[in-house]
């Protein structure tokens, strides 16, 4: 049979199945009345468009198409019992009238789109994750703005493991990786959209790991159209009801320790490579091991990612043990100007816009700065207080467990976990100083 009759073959049978779907399978009550015309195949047989022409009022052609296009999954589903192909093709519903079609489509996944913001977010098992995972090809994988640790090992460690798979990769993030992560292997491959050039790229699939919303991952979102498949692997408590599906398990300490699992249950043994990635999102993200989230399994991964051979002491020493000459004298500014309040439960500082113009440093540079200040014997709690503008502070806040920083946050505007929290207020930084350590001093009064 050569590839062209194959092809139509295809197409032909797809047309008759979903033909006979439409009569009694779907059962969207969105649905009109619509008929198929004809069914076009990708020539690697990865993509059927199917061309249904719409009956009744602009309105209820739409409405037909919406339900088609949610439909399309079960769809697929439901071929691929007949269908004895590797390859299942992914099915897309397009209006038979051309006119206008680019704008109507347009219109029709926007609508989509909103429709799936408000569904519940679609809990997997772990093996139904990596078959859903494997069931795709071409696939983007993203992790959230200024990624950590975590999110970078675990952006590695997953891409590593689907091209053992046989996956096509694209690596994306918004922003070019953050300096101090460069020594992590294949970090310079990871593609940014700040390059000069940026290719056209085709993928079906995208995962996002160490967050579980399409939000939260900066311009890299534009990139995800409502064809795509999206999954999400993370670790974090809170879940948005936002219509995506994926592995969320909080008992994890990092992200990277779910990839792992994935390497362990699917029998892919860990290079050096993947280890050093895996190694440096479970060892940030539980502050090296010491942090309340770390646990047996954590040390059980670990211990396993070890012995590939992996150089534990130099990888410490950059993720814990480094400072930029710009951190530094931030550091020192910050540590000469501290005091004392509240019977010397709270230590704070200050660093003004022109600490910043004079040593180069940016916002990402103060990054755990503020730790210093918690570290300090009795200390329960440390505040650095950061000049954005005139009128804005940033305030950022390390505690030790009696205190919940997050809880106090939150009250404020902002937010963040129990140990570690902060926000972003509308005032000068003196005043913002006033009011936060009044809040404090009252607060640990009980404590
Ligand atoms: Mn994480």
């Amino acid at each position: 049979m050569t590839k062209k009759v194959r092809i139509e073959r295809v197409a032909e049978f797809i047309r008759e199945e979903i033909a006979k779907l439409l009569i009694d399978g779907i059962k969207d009550p969105r649905l009109g009345f619509v008929s198929v015309m004809k069914v076009r195949m990708s020539n690697d047989l990865r993509y059927a468009d199917v061309y249904v022409s719409l009956y009744g009022d602009e309105k209820q052609r739409k409405s037909s198409l919406i339900a088609l296009q949610n439909s399309a999954g079960w769809v697929k589903s439901m071929i691929a019992q007949n269908l004895h192909m590797r390859y299942i093709p992914d099915i897309r519903f397009l209006p038979d009238d051309s006119l206008e079609r680019a704008y109507a489509m347009e219109e029709v996944f926007n609508k989509i789109h909103q429709e799936r913001s408000t569904l519940p977010f679609l809990r997997l098992e772990l093996s139904e994750l990596i078959e859903e995972i494997l069931s795709s090809n071409k696939i983007m994988i993203t992790t959230h703005e200024r990624p950590d640790g975590d999110a970078l090992g675990s952006l590695i460690g997953l891409w590593i493991w689907l091209e053992q798979k046989g996956k096509e990769v694209i690596p994306l993030i918004s922003a070019p990786v953050p300096k101090m992560y460069s020594f992590l292997p294949r970090s310079s491959q990871i593609r940014h959209l700040e390059e000069d050039k940026l290719p056209r790229w085709d993928f079906d699939t995208v995962i996002i790991v160490d967050v579980a919303s399409t939000s939260r991952i900066g311009e890299v979102n534009k990139y995800v159209k409502p064809t795509h498949k999206v999954i999400v692997i993370d670790h974090h408590e809170t879940l948005d009801a936002n219509g995506l599906m994926g592995y969320a398990n909080s008992s994890y300490s990092a992200c990277g320790e779910i990839i792992s699992e994935i390497y362990i249950n699917t029998d892919v043994p860990f290079s050096k490579e993947s280890a050093i990635a895996l190694y440096v999102a479970i060892a940030t993200d539980t502050g090296g091991f010491r942090f309340s989230n770390t646990t047996s399994l954590t040390h059980q991964i670990t211990s396993t990612l070890l012995k590939t051979g992996l150089d534990l002491e130099e990888i410490n020493t950059r993720i814990f043990e480094s400072f930029t000459k710009e951190q530094f004298e931030l550091l020192r500014r910050i540590l000469s100007r501290t005091e004392f309040t509240a019977e010397g439960k709270v230590s704070y500082s200050s660093l003004f816009l022109k600490d910043f113009q004079e040593t180069g440093a940016t916002l990402e540079d103060c990054h755990n700065l503020t730790n210093f200040l918690r570290d300090i014997e009795n200390v329960v709690v440390g505040v650095l207080f950061v000049e954005l503008e005139r009128k804005k502070t940033k305030v950022s806040l390390r505690s030790r467990k009696v205190f919940n920083s997050g809880e106090f946050m939150m009250r404020l505007g902002g937010g963040g976990h129990r140990c570690a929290a902060g926000g972003t207020l509308d005032m000068p930084i003196d005043l913002a100083k006033k009011s936060i350590l009044a809040e404090l001093e009252s607060s640990l009064k009980t404590i």
